[in-house]
């Protein structure tokens, strides 16, 4: 197949809102920097679903094939690549690590700027997409696409991993559990005894709370309007649930008396905007931490007095969970595969790839952590 157009499966997405509809797609062969991966599993993010309902002011390109979770084996390599072969095992990143950026060379941040303008509106750099269907040409999401069998992604845009990793597993690390950990341990930094409360209690959320047990935090709050979600945050080491609903007060004002002035870290991940100001406020002063992790919809804006922020409360943002993907993620794997990260407690679903909307319906109806589709 080296060098020819593959013909496969994948779930297209054809317009907001519509159910994806598995179909044949034809990937063409990977050009100069690129590699073309067979994807074996994929999650499915809330993130997929926030741009398949039309709301992502970013994500208005149809048809598209969604997925950014994924883990695959590479099939064929382009032209100069160099640190990546075929039959490596790989995760794609949506934030790549080109390494030569005025981003990636800074050493403040993981948002590498090298491509994400293309990647933005779902080509690649020569703003042309890898994907056809029907005759029509088919965009790609997030550099990623791992809705399909076979997808081609860039070289600086994956990063091999441990082929040890069950990629059924680790397809996972893609993107929700790296994001909350490493919110927890990078972006806040968070420190020996320390108090945090979690809103949101999905696959990212319920990963922070993984890193604030690595990092000793003394107490973890773990706040979702769904309690179906406290069995799994207490397995992994909250140490109190709180759901809003049981409180006529504010969570906030719940938060701070139970606290002794609030939390010294808080994360959303709910995407939710009254959410984040809630979380913020839980912050103690002087020195409280909020992390925004959740996406929030087109057009929905932040707000809190300032006096919150005079007054010390400090308010950040996370993506990735600030992880740069090729250096750090083959630590994260082996973090896993030393059973010193959990990743198999979130699969409560499996489907193959023609039931991907029913990983859809799971993930709205509350009873779903994660759901990894197989090919
Ligand atoms: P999810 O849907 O699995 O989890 C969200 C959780 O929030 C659910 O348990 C839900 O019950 C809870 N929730 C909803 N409203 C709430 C409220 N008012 N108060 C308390 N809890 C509430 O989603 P996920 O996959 O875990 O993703 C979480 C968010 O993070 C999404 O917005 C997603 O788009 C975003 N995300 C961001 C990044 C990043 O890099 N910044 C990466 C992955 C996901
Ligand atoms: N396109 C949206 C924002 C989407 C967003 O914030 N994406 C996160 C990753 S979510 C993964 O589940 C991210 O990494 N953002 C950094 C980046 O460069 O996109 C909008 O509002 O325009
Ligand atoms: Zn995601």
């Amino acid at each position: 197949t080296v060098g020819k157009t593959i013909k496969c499966k994948a779930a297209v997405a054809w317009g907001p809102s519509q159910p994806l509809s598995v179909e044949e797609v034809e990937v063409a062969p990977p050009g100069k920097g690129e590699i073309r991966i067979k994807i074996l599993a994929t999650g499915v993010c809330h993130t997929d679903a926030y741009t398949l309902s039309g709301k992502d002011p970013e994500g208005v390109f149809w048809p598209i094939i969604l997925g950014h979770e994924g883990g695959g084996i590479v099939e064929s390599i382009g032209e100069d690549v160099t640190t990546i072969q075929p039959g490596d095992h790989v995760i794609p990143l949506y934030i790549p690590e080109c390494r030569t950026c005025k981003f990636c060379k800074s050493g403040k941040t993981n948002l590498c700027s090298k491509v994400r303008a293309t990647q933005g509106r779902g080509l690649m750099p020569d703003e042309k997409t890898r994907f056809t269907c029907r005759g029509q040409k088919v965009y790609h999401y997030m550099g990623c696409s791992t809705f399909s069998q076979y997808t081609v992604s860039l070289e600086i845009s994956v990063v091999k991993i441990n082929h040890q990793a069950p990629l059924d597993k680790v397809c996972l690390l893609g993107c929700g559990i790296t994001t909350g950990y490493g919110a927890a341990v990078k972006t806040a930094d968070i420190q020996p005894d320390s108090t945090v409360a979690v809103f949101g209690c999905g696959g990212v959320g319920l990963s922070v709370i993984q890193g604030a047990v690595s990092r000793k935090a003394r107490q973890i709050f773990a706040v979702d309007t769904n309690p179906r979600k406290f069995e799994f945050a207490k397995k992994l080491g909250a140490t109190d649930c709180i759901n809003p609903k049981d409180f006529e007060k504010p969570i906030q004002q719940v938060l701070v008396e139970k606290t002794d002035g609030g939390l010294d870290y808080t994360f959303d991940c709910t995407g939710n905007t009254s959410v984040m100001r809630a979380a913020l406020e839980a912050c103690h002063k002087g020195w409280g931490q909020s992390i925004i992790i959740g996406v929030a919809d087109a057009g929905e804006e932040i707000s809190t007095r300032p006096f919150q922020l005079v007054t010390g409360r400090v308010w950040k943002g996370s993506a990735f969970g600030g992880i740069k993907g090729r250096s750090e993620l083959p630590g994260i794997v082996e973090d896993y595969l030393n059973k010193k990260l959990e990743v198999d407690m979130y699969i409560t679903h499996k489907f193959k790839i023609e039931d991907i909307n029913k990983a859809f319906e799971a993930m709205h109806d509350g009873e779903c952590i994660r759901s990894v589709i197989e090919f």
